[in-house]
């Protein structure tokens, strides 16, 4: 045998179905033996007493995404996936939006530019649909959907992304011939377009009005209505942030009855509630996001739905708008009503830290259950298992070595990414990640990153084939 770059010794190696204590042999950036490894290195690492994960896919991010309201995205595909790394997470998948008038080819083109020479770890791109043409159905989605670029995005609401019920059919029917992996925003705008200008006629335009103005029955609604169109042309769909205990017994229902719905949930719906939206002033602004985070009876139905299998996906949703300054949450203004505020929270870097803490270190999920929600169940939805999520002979060396023994207290300081809050500051945590590997490559240890920024490779994804389920 020849001489390998890397073991990591006596490691308690963790992966969705399996736990066992022992070694990694790693050479040109895969794993290549598991078990006891009786061969040379020119690197060894002694991990004895420490847990070690499969690097997280983050299944659902933004990243440096244009919008249409004047703000600018505090991170970008260097500080984003240098935030991502600190965090434990070694994929991420932002989204490539096309905006309306606009082909897909040229938002793919703008995000390739957009990430050229910047990620530290490796990514791979969600596709947003906003305009569904005949030409974008006919021709250049097919295209894309065989070149890699295997799932998309439908929005059910918001004006400039927002498509008809009719467009979702023909984008389902698509993906059912294609073998691409629908994921949709499930909020009815209608609804949420009545209550806001309800709202602001009565004076109610803080920021704890968005949660009023998107009460879960217009989740639940919508969700239901996914799943009807998902079910009418019998494809598998994924339901992205889902927040409440409603929307979610929609999901569980469908999945009850036989129908291939997957579901994401993030950490804002288990750590933060609407309360967090009426904070003083307009600090309740940091906790803006859609769906809004809900109630603490939520909560734990969404503990519940990660414990029981309800929901395979557990991502950031990160969406870096910093609170100071004029081009994130207060591009609109100081105080702008709700309506102007742009939605979302980062969590890039905490996702895999808060999961493990109070989920796998409390009790209230096993560490295989994290595994599969963190990394294996997003890479095999998104086409990019066994390359990524699992460790196994073969994969990318994609590992984190977790400290589970200095607690300490979350602060925005100790963060990487270029957002000036974090919606769980002063939260304790039990857990961190010490060392990462990108591709058998070390690229954080004791709070530095040695990985080079643009060392991140793109990854194209794998089609779901007919009849395969995505996920095991
Ligand atoms: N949807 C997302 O996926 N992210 C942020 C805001 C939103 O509405
Ligand atoms: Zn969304
Ligand atoms: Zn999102």
């Amino acid at each position: 045998m020849s001489e390998l770059d890397l073991i990591i010794r006596n490691a308690e190696v963790a992966t969705a179905t399996d736990v066992f204590v022992g070694d990694i042999g790693i050479a040109n950036g895969k794993v290549a033996q598991l078990g006891t490894v009786t061969a040379d290195a020119r690197r060894i690492i002694d991990a004895r007493g420490r847990l070690m994960t499969p690097g997280g896919v983050d299944g659902h991010c933004h990243l440096d995404q244009p919008s249409s309201d004047g703000s600018v995205m505090a991170d970008d595909f260097a500080t984003g996936t240098l935030s991502a790394a600190f965090g434990g997470t070694t994929t991420v998948l932002p989204f490539a939006c096309q905006q309306k008038g606009n082909t897909l080819r040229a938002a793919i083109e703008d995000y390739h530019r957009r990430a050229h020479g910047k990620p530290v770890i490796d990514y791979g791109f969600h596709l947003i649909v906003s305009d569904p043409t005949p030409t974008v159905l006919g021709e250049e989605l097919p295209a894309l959907i065989r070149e890699g670029y295997t799932h998309f995005k439908i929005y059910m609401t918001y004006d400039d992304l927002k498509v008809t019920d009719r467009q979702i059919l023909d984008l389902l029917a698509l993906a059912r011939v294609e073998g691409a992996m629908p994921m949709i925003h499930a909020e009815n705008d209608d609804c949420i377009a009545w209550l806001t200008d309800l709202l602001e006629e009565a004076g109610k335009t803080a920021p704890r009005f968005h949660a009023e103005s998107r009460p879960t029955v217009i989740e639940r609604e919508a969700a239901h209505r996914a799943i009807s169109l998902a079910e009418l042309i019998d494809v598998p769909v994924l339901i992205v942030h889902v927040s409440s205990h409603a929307a979610m017994s929609q999901i569980e229902q469908a999945q009850s009855r036989g129908i291939q719905i997957f579901a994401e949930t993030c950490p804002q719906y288990l750590f933060l509630t609407a309360d967090d939206l009426a904070a003083p002033g307009f600090e309740g602004a940091k906790c803006i996001c859609s769906p809004p985070p809900r109630t603490r009876d939520d909560q734990e139905h969404i503990w519940r739905g990660l414990r029981t299998g309800v929901f395979q996906v557990f991502s950031s949703d990160h969406a870096p708008y910093s609170f100071e300054g004029t081009s994130g949450k207060r591009v609109a203004g100081a105080s702008a009503k709700f309506r102007a505020v742009p939605n979302g929270v980062p969590g890039i870097e905490t996702r895999m830290a808060l999961l493990m803490s109070e989920g796998v270190m409390k009790g209230r999920i096993d560490i295989h259950k994290f595994v599969s929600l963190t990394a294996t169940a997003p890479a095999k939805i998104y086409g990019l298992y066994p390359k990524k999520g699992s460790i196994v002979p073969g994969c990318d060396a994609d590992l984190v070595i977790w400290n589970t023994e200095r607690p300490f207290t979350l602060t925005n300081d100790r963060l990487h990414h270029n957002v000036d809050y974090t919606p769980y500051e002063g939260m304790q945590l039990s857990s961190w990640p010490d060392m990462v590997f990108s591709r058998g490559e070390l690229i954080i240890e004791n709070g530095e990153c040695l990985g080079q920024r643009g060392r991140g490779q793109y990854l194209k994804s794998a089609r779901r084939s007919a009849g395969r389920s995505a996920v095991a």
